[in-house]
């Protein structure tokens, strides 16, 4: 299969490379787009060796599938003509999210829903690492209300806002100066920022509201109650998520571990007097997302749950998911 990757200098970009090597996806020539400012470098891949090209539109029409890990203007401006041309798109942007005509897809929750689309939107990494934990829960015990907190890293900002926390901390504790910000909206290091994505009307950020539209849209729950606070805090590459759900029917933690074992993009870890349980440094480089700390809620009792889920934001959040989804889309034929 002729496969690009558009965006392909990104933290995504790059990931996404790895995961398609890792998963041995059959690919038969891998072209790698971005701006004219990377083309002509050469780059290693499990694919041997690709020479970055500008994209051109033009230029990516002969592939079967392109992946974009763009921003949601270059995708709005390039996915239509690629679809028309013959093209598989997946996109990593929330360009077409909400969209009615176009699937949001997290293959472990609703794979059915790709269809015969040949325009895909991936969502956005909390949601996506929220709902393979909610999904399975939903469907043993139904669930009726969620309220997320989450602790998000900083690649979530790409690769600028992971070179942001090295080069800050740096010149805090070893230049002794103070952390200066660019990409994020105050200083990175030794901080937490409740702020990520634009502010909206309703004093939620954009971030806060994806998690909201999107998990509804992926569960196929347009009604259910979700509310959400997005954090930024000082790690590389896996969200923390504290979840908190209230039920349709009762349910245990253990009950509740017992379903999510056999849940499918999940691994629980919840062994507290081992002192294990979800974290970031655990969760790195990890396809399955982590799920433990769960617990009868306090306010809603026996119909509710706390839960911590950790998932890679590079992975699952984004590059891992966009080629399950690729492994999914029926034209294709990747499917063993
Ligand atoms: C973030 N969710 O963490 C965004 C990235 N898609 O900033």
């Amino acid at each position: 299969m002729r496969v690009g990757v558009i965006g392909a200098t990104g933290a995504v970009g790059r990931e996404l490379v790895e995961v398609l090597g890792r998963r041995r996806f059959p690919v038969t020539k891998l072209r790698l787009f971005a701006s004219g400012r990377s083309a002509g470098t050469r780059l290693p891949t499990p694919f041997g060796e690709v020479t970055i090209e500008e994209f051109k539109p033009e230029a990516a029409r002969d592939l079967d599938l392109a992946l974009l890990a763009v921003s949601g203007d270059f995708a709005k401006q390039h996915a239509p003509a690629l679809v028309a041309a013959g093209v598989t798109v997946v996109d990593n942007s929330s360009a077409f999210r909400l969209d009615d005509n176009v699937p949001l897809v997290v293959p472990e929750v609703n794979a059915g829903a790709i269809g015969n689309a040949r325009l895909i939107a991936n969502p956005n990494c909390t949601t996506a690492i929220a709902v393979v934990a909610l999904a399975p829960l939903h469907k043993a015990f139904g669930i009726k209300r969620v309220i997320v907190s989450t602790y998000q890293a900083t690649s979530g900002a790409g690769a600028e806002g992971m070179a942001e926390l090295e080069r800050e901390t740096r010149r805090v504790l070893v230049d002794g100066e103070k952390a200066r910000n660019e990409v994020f909206a105050h200083p990175i290091a030794f901080n937490v920022i409740p702020h990520i994505d634009a502010f909206q009307p309703n004093g939620y950020t954009k971030e806060e509201m994806k998690v909201v539209w999107e998990t509804r849209k992926i569960m196929g729950l347009p009604d259910l109650p979700v509310s959400c606070t997005a954090v930024r805090i000082p790690t590389m590459r896996v969200h923390a998520e504290a979840i908190t759900i209230e039920t349709e029917k009762p349910v245990t933690p253990e009950a509740a571990r017992e379903v999510l074992r056999a849940a499918p993009g999940v691994k629980v870890v919840d062994d507290v007097a081992n002192k294990l349980y979800p974290m970031p440094l655990t969760a790195t480089g990890q396809d399955d997302c982590e799920v433990g700390r769960i617990r009868q809620n306090l306010v809603f009792g026996d119909h509710g749950l706390d839960l911590f889920v950790c998932g890679d934001q590079l992975l699952k959040g984004a590059a891992l998911n966009a080629v399950q989804i690729a492994e999914r889309v029926p034209a294709l034929k990747v499917a063993a």
